[in-house]
C-alpha cells in the first residue's frame, strides 16, 4: 500500500475526547491519491466520526479490497488492525472476522468496482448474514485505479473521459442493500462532511450491517460534465430526504424536538439517533416505499441522499447463529477444545 508518513508535530492544544486522545490520533498515513479525490474526503469524515464516537482505534478492523477506494483505510486510524484483502473479497475476510472476535468495531472500505462487479456475490452475502459492520462504498462510478473503465455503477448513457457512452444499465447499490434486508441504509456525498459525519457516527453505533453508498468522485478519470458522478452533477441533483443527528449514550442530550416531522431511535447501547424529514412524503422506516421512492426519482436524474431506511430491530449475525457472547479469543482453551472424550462421543454418533 503506498503511503507517507506523517510529521509528528501538531498543536499541543489540540481537543481532546473522553479518552485524551485528539483528532491526530485518529489520522493514518499521508495520502498518495490525486489531489481532489473524494476518497480523501471520505477518510477525513471517518476520521472525525470515530474520533467523536470516543472509539479507541485499537478496537476497530479496518477491512478492504482493492482499487483507489480500498487503499483509503491506510489513510485514517493508523492504530487500528487493518486487512487489505484480495479484489472484491472484503466482506468474507469481514464476516470471518467478526464470527472471530465479536467485539471489534468493523469498518469495511470498498468501490464500485470492488463491490458492485468483482466483489457484487460476497456482498450480498454479507447483508444476508447480517454481519455487524459499517459496510461503505466510495462510488465514483468507475474503476480510478486501472484507469478509467466503467464500472457496474456507471449509468446508462454517461461517457467516460474518453467520450464513449456506456451501454449498460446500472446496478443500485442502494437498492441492492434495500432489497437483501440490510437494516441501515443510506447514500451520501464524500463533498458534504455535515451530512456523511452523522451518517457514519450512527452506522458504526448501529448494532447490524449497515451500508453507506457515498458518492465520491474520481477527479482524474470520471469528473467531467457528461458524468453522473462528478462533483457538479451531484452539486446540481443532490435531494436530501432526511438528515440524522447522532448523540452517543456519553453525551448529554441537549436538542429539542418538535413532534411530527422529527423522530428519534435509541439504539441498543442508549444511544440516540434524531432523524429530521426533509422530505415530506419520505418514511426511513418503510422498505418497499423507499425503494419505490428511489425508482421513482431516478428516473428524473436526482440522487436521493440521507438515511433512508432505517430498522430499529436489526437481525444480526451472532443472534442468528445462538453463539457465546464472549468473542472467541477471549473463551478459555477448555471452552474451545472440549476434549477427546466428547469428540468420541460426537463421531460415535455420527456412525
Ligand atoms: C482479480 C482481479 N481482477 C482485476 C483486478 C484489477 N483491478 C484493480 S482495482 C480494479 C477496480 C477498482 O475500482 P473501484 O473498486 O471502483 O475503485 P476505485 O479505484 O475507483 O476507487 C480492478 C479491476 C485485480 N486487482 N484483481
Ligand atoms: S484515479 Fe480517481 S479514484 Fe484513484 S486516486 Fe485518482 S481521483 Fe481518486
Amino acid at each position: 500500500m503506498s503511503y507517507l508518513p506523517k510529521p509528528k508535530i501538531h498543536h499541543p492544544q489540540l481537543p481532546k475526547n473522553t479518552l485524551g486522545l485528539t483528532r491526530r490520533d485518529y489520522e493514518g498515513s499521508l495520502s498518495t491519491l490525486c489531489a481532489g479525490c473524494g476518497h480523501d474526503s471520505v477518510s477525513a469524515a471517518l476520521i472525525q466520526a470515530c474520533f467523536e464516537l470516543d472509539l479507541p482505534p485499537h478496537r476497530v478492523g479496518k477491512l478492504s479490497g482493492i482499487g483507489c477506494s480500498s487503499k483509503t483505510p491506510t489513510y485514517f486510524l493508523g492504530p487500528a488492525h487493518g486487512f487489505n484483502s484480495v479484489h472484491g473479497r472484503m466482506p468474507s475476510i469481514a464476516s470471518g472476522a467478526a464470527a472471530a472476535n465479536r467485539d471489534l468495531v468493523y469498518i469495511g472500505v470498498s468501490g464500485d468496482g470492488d463491490t458492485a462487479s468483482i466483489g457484487l456475490g460476497q456482498f450480498i452475502h454479507a447483508i444476508r448474514r447480517g454481519v455487524n459492520m459499517l459496510y461503505l462504498v466510495e462510488n465514483n462510478g468507475t474503476y480510478g485505479l486501472t484507469k478509467g473503465q466503467f464500472s457496474a455503477t456507471a449509468d446508462v448513457g454517461s461517457k467516460s473521459k474518453a467520450g464513449k457512452a456506456n451501454p449498460y444499465t446500472p446496478i443500485d447499490l442502494v437498492q441492492l442493500a434495500l432489497q437483501m434486508g440490510a437494516g441501515f441504509v443510506a447514500r451520501s456525498f464524500s463533498g458534504d462532511k455535515e451530512q456523511l459525519v452523522p451518517l457514519l457516527k450512527a452506522a458504526i453505533a448501529y448494532p447490524g450491517f449497515a451500508f453507506i453508498d457515498v458518492i465520491s468522485p474520481c477527479v482524474t478519470f470520471n469528473n467531467h460534465e457528461a458524468s453522473t458522478k462528478s462533483y457538479s452533477h451531484i452539486r446540481r441533483h443532490d435531494r436530501p430526504v432526511m438528515a440524522a443527528d447522532f448523540v452517543p449514550l456519553a453525551q448529554e442530550i441537549t436538542a429539542a424536538y418538535a413532534p411530527g416531522d422529527r423522530h428519534t431511535v435509541t439504539l441498543h447501547d442508549g444511544s440516540m439517533l434524531h432523524l429530521k424529514k426533509l422530505a415530506e412524503d419520505y418514511d426511513p422506516y418503510d422498505r418497499i416505499g423507499a425503494m419505490n421512492y428511489l425508482q421513482r426519482h431516478q428516473a428524473d436524474g436526482s440522487v436521493l441522499t440521507g438515511l433512508l431506511y432505517l430498522d430499529a430491530e436489526p437481525t444480526e449475525m451472532h443472534a442468528m447463529l445462538g453463539t457465546d457472547a464472549a468473542a472467541l479469543n477471549s473463551l478459555p482453551h477448555a471452552s474451545l477444545c472440549p476434549g477427546a472424550a466428547q469428540l468420541d462421543a460426537i463421531n460415535a454418533a455420527l456412525r
